[in-house]
């Protein structure tokens, strides 16, 4: 059905404002969160006059957060909660800040909802909770409590993500390398893919770390949206997805090499690609199992990487 309430932290992201933009397409109501810690006003031009839409500029650290909001919203019962420290460097230099916002304030978020009620808290985990994990493909079992976190960003997620999942009310999606529209190119932290087609248009050599037969599963942003509203339940068709943790990626394995190329021949770029030092910490390869999910959410991912990365450049 329509016109439900959903609540979407970290609305001014980059996989945020793709989230609400869709909710709000499908005609339910949406109360973003952000505080612009990484997100960019710019990314919610396309929704932010919305009639249906509402903003507040606030962390997601704030005590009571949820009851405030649901006193001045009615009907609120879908939580999204996208908003996080999404940087593993940063994560490195200020672990008590990350485990403050990406574990404390999960936990309250999810306690606030189970006790106001909604039907569903659907988070945002990640791959790095598999830590350097080399068994391939990654079962959502794999990751557990003896696993090495390289970061205090992988641990926190995997903290946040167990608490969720045993939630009766949460689903955790753990998000492989996501890429799309309004993914940051700019900052040496960003994506692999939103780096190479800026550098590539810009008619510069691709930089290599290592020898380039590192591997990722990428997943497009569209498809990912698709999956946040599945494990909410919010889509017309297909089962109600049981709590618990899911991956979210396609199966599929690219090295950065066949993407470099892949790059260079969408563009026009002909420029020798650069081969500089492996990042250190990098790990080797990741790839998803999604058979959990698609399992319980009927979910697919629906868009080549080829396609995706067509679809990129015309926003890049
Ligand atoms: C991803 C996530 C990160 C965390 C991590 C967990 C992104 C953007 N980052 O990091 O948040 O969840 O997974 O494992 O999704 N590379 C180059 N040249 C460049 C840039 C990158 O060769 O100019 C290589 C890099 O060394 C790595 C690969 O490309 O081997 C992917 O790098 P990334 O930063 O896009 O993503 P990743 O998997 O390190």
């Amino acid at each position: 059905g329509r016109n439900r309430g959903c609540v979407v932290t970290g609305v001014a992201g980059f996989v945020g404002s793709h989230l609400a933009e869709k909710l709000l397409s499908l005609g339910h109501r949406v109360v973003g969160i952000d505080n612009f810690f990484s997100g960019y006003p710019e990314n919610m031009a396309s929704f932010k006059d919305h009639p249906a839409f509402t903003f507040y500029d606030t962390s997601i650290a704030e005590e009571g957060l949820l009851e405030w909001i649901s006193g001045r919203h009615s009907g609120l019962s879908y939580c999204f909660h996208l908003a996080a420290i999404v940087s593993v460097p940063y994560s490195m230099d200020h672990e008590e800040e990350t485990t403050k916002i990406n574990y404390d304030a999960t936990l309250k978020l999810l306690q606030s909802a189970e006790k106001l009620r909604f039907s569903r808290l659907v988070f945002a985990g990640s791959a790095a909770e598999y830590g350097n994990d080399q068994r391939l493909p990654l079962l959502e079992t794999y990751a557990d409590e003896k696993t090495r976190h390289l970061s205090p960003y992988g641990q926190a997620k995997f903290m946040a993500s167990r608490a969720v999942a045993s939630n009766p009310i949460g689903v955790a999606l753990r998000f492989f390398n996501i890429y799309g529209p309004r993914q940051d190119p700019r900052s040496p932290y960003s994506g692999v893919i939103s780096r190479f087609l800026d550098m590539a248009l810009a008619n510069k050599v691709l930089t290599i770390f290592g020898d380039g037969h590192q591997a990722r599963d990428f997943v497009y942003v569209s498809d990912v949206v698709e999956a946040y509203i599945r494990a909410a339940g919010l889509n017309d068709t297909g089962p109600s997805v049981p709590n618990g943790v899911y991956n979210v990626g396609t199966g599929k394995s690219t090295t950065i090499l066949e993407l470099a190329e892949t790059i260079k021949d969408l563009t026009g770029n002909a420029l020798p690609l650069n081969f500089c030092r492996e990042r250190p910490g990098d790990i080797r390869f990741s790839l998803a199992s999604v058979d959990a999910f698609s399992g319980a959410a009927h979910w697919v991912p629906r868009i080549s990487l080829r396609a995706g990365l067509r679809e990129t450049l015309h926003w890049v």
